[in-house]
C-alpha cells in the first residue's frame, strides 16, 4: 500500500520516521510541503490537528510524530517484545519531547530580546538538565536506552538535529555516548545514504 510522508523541508520532529523508513527499506513518498508558502488554507483545514506531520497509508491518516514514529517501526527489532523496555523506551521518548518543547517556544517567540533570552536559558541550562541524564541513561546501557539499538535513539538524534539547526549548536559535543550515537545512527544502512543524497537543511525562515 503507498505510504506517504507530509511535513516540511526541515528535520524537526520528523526526521527519525524518515531515518527509519530507510533504515527497514520501506518505499514512501517524502512529500515536503514549503514554510515559505504554509499555509495553504484548504490542506491545512483537512489535516486532522491542523499540524504536520501527517502519515498516510491508503486511505488512512495518522498524526503524531511519535505515534507514527512508533508505528514505522512495528515490524522491526526496533519495538522491543518486552513490556518493560517499551514502557522505559516510551518514557524516554516524552523525556526528549518535553527538552524538544523548549525549542518550540524558542521557534513561537516573535520579539528578538526574548528569543535572544530563551536561547540563553536553552543552551546555559535546558541542554544540560535532560542531556546529562540522556548520557548516562545511555553509558550506563552500552551506548542504547534499553541495551540495543530502537526507535527511541532516532528519535534522540532527530531531535538533537532540529536544535542544532535552529540554534546553530552541537549539542552533543559535550556528551561523548550521546555524541557516538549520533554518528552511529546517521551512518546506518539506508539512513547514511538518504543523508547523504537530502540537500542540507538550514533553520527556515518562520512566519513573523
Ligand atoms: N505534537 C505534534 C506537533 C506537530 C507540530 O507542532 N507541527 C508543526 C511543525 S513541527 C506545524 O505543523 N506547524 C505549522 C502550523 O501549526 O501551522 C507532533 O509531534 O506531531
Amino acid at each position: 500500500m503507498a505510504k506517504k510522508l507530509h511535513y516540511f523541508n526541515v528535520n524537526g520532529v520528523t526526521e527519525a520516521i524518515r531515518y527509519i523508513l530507510h533504515y527497514t527499506k520501506q518505499e514512501f513518498e517524502d512529500i515536503r510541503h514549503d514554510l515559505a508558502t504554509w499555509p495553504d488554507e484548504q490542506f491545512k483545514k483537512a489535516l486532522p490537528f491542523g499540524q504536520l506531520p501527517i502519515y498516510v497509508e491508503g486511505d488512512k491518516v495518522l498524526n503524531q510524530s511519535l505515534a507514527i514514529t512508533k508505528y514505522v517501526a512495528r515490524d522491526s527489532d526496533l519495538i522491543p517484545a518486552d513490556h518493560w523496555q517499551q514502557a522505559v523506551l516510551d518514557s524516554t521518548v516524552h523525556n526528549i519531547y518535553d527538552f524538544a518543547k523548549s525549542l518550540v517556544q524558542y521557534n513561537q517567540e516573535k520579539d528578538e530580546t526574548k528569543k535572544e533570552a530563551l536561547k540563553k536559558v536553552i543552551v546555559e541550562e535546558t541542554v544540560d538538565f535532560y542531556f546529562s541524564r540522556f548520557e548516562k541513561h545511555l553509558a550506563d546501557n552500552g551506548g542504547f536506552f534499553i541495551g540495543k539499538l530502537s526507535w527511541a535513539e532516532f528519535i534522540l538524534v532527530g531531535v538533537i538535529e532540529g536544535f542544532n539547526i535552529f540554534l546553530g549548536i552541537e549539542i552533543e559535543k559535550n556528551y561523548p555516548t550521546v555524541k557516538k550515537l549520533v554518528e552511529k545512527i546517521t551512518h546506518l544502512p539506508g539512513v547514511k545514504e538518504y543523508i547523504a543524497s537530502r540537500e542540507p537543511y538550514k533553520a527556515p525562515q518562520l512566519r513573523k
